[in-house]
């Protein structure tokens, strides 16, 4: 087959805009599911296929799109993530030339895009692995929303990232919401989950936040109770180092939406073996 990094040897050019227009019309074509818009969703496949990534041993990260197989596809991490992966599947059949590595981080980058956030920077070269062909990830490796600083840190350090880009990556809790029958969590982070913005800081830092009284597990609420927060949402607002970034990004917009998009395009790029002389950013696809 074609190498679709290269356009392969003949005429055959991988047309990934026409990729993009797919996922796009997808997004809102469920109106009764969660919020209207699987945007969030496919954000969160694509951070959890990328965020496995173990820098010290180059293992895990995108490349391969092992969440299609056990036990990674059934870790509680995971939980919900095959809604985001069947969503994809008639995509895949249509352009059964992208991996699917490159067609879950690429629905990501797009809906981020789409849901009015800013262009992510993103190249094709994952190639999907066959079962036999790798050592399955441990559990283990995606955070744990009812923990500390210390292990938000210990989480993202592994993959390579620094404080800014962790709070940075945070701001994507804007998406989408926390659903009980999948984290055991419950509720959104804002009053606008399927729009892409900073909502998320200027709720962490001008809301009031209170442990939310209820037989399920810690998580912080508002006056209004309908709005929530994870522990490791609340640690990044009294942790003295992470705290600096959450103030810039509530006041500047456009200082976070330039820093997500790069350690988001980071973050899907981890581990991934591009072909020499690849490079990160493509351009905005025209509109
Ligand atoms: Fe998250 N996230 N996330 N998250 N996440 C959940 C939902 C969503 C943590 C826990 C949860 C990131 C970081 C962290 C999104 C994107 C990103 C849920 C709820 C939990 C729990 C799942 C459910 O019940 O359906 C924790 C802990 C962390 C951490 O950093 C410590 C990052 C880095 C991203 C990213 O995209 C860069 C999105 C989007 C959602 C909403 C999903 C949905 O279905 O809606």
């Amino acid at each position: 087959p074609p190498n679709p990094s290269t356009g392969g040897k003949g005429e055959f050019k991988p047309d990934y805009d026409a990729v993009r227009k797919v996922v796009e019309e997808l997004l809102e074509s469920n109106e009764d599911y969660d919020d209207g818009s699987y945007g969030p969703v496919l954000v969160r496949l694509a951070w959890h296929t990328s965020g496995t990534y173990d820098k010290n041993t180059n293992t895990g990260g995108s490349n391969g799109a092992t969440m299609r197989f056990l036990p990674e596809s059934a870790w509680g991490a995971n939980a919900g993530l095959g809604d985001a992966r069947d969503l994809l599947e008639p995509v895949k059949q249509k352009f059964p030339w992208i991996s699917y590595s490159d067609l879950w981080t690429l629905a990501g980058a797009t809906a981020v895009e789409a849901m009015g956030g800013p262009h992510v920077p993103w190249r094709p070269g994952r190639s999907d692995y066959a079962l036999d062909q790798f050592v399955a990830n441990p559990d283990g490796r995606l955070p744990d929303g009812d923990k500390d600083a210390k292990h938000v840190r210990d989480i993202f350090y592994r993959m390579g990232f620094n404080d800014q880009e962790i709070v940075a990556l945070s701001g994507a809790h804007t998406l989408g919401r926390c659903h009980a029958d999948r984290s055991g969590f419950v509720g959104p982070w804002t009053n606008a989950p399927t729009t892409f913005s900073n909502l998320y800081f200027q709720e962490l830092t001008e809301n009031k936040w209170r442990k939310k009284k209820w037989n399920g597990p810690l998580q912080y609420e508002d006056k209004s109770g309908q709005l929530m927060m994870l522990n490791t949402d609340m640690a990044l607002l009294w942790d003295k180092k992470f705290k600096p970034y959450v103030m810039q990004y509530a006041k500047d917009e456009e200082a976070f939406f330039k820093d997500f998009a790069a350690a988001f395009s980071k973050l899907m790029e981890l581990g991934v073996p591009f072909p020499e002389g690849s490079v990160a950013a493509t351009p905005a696809p025209q509109k």
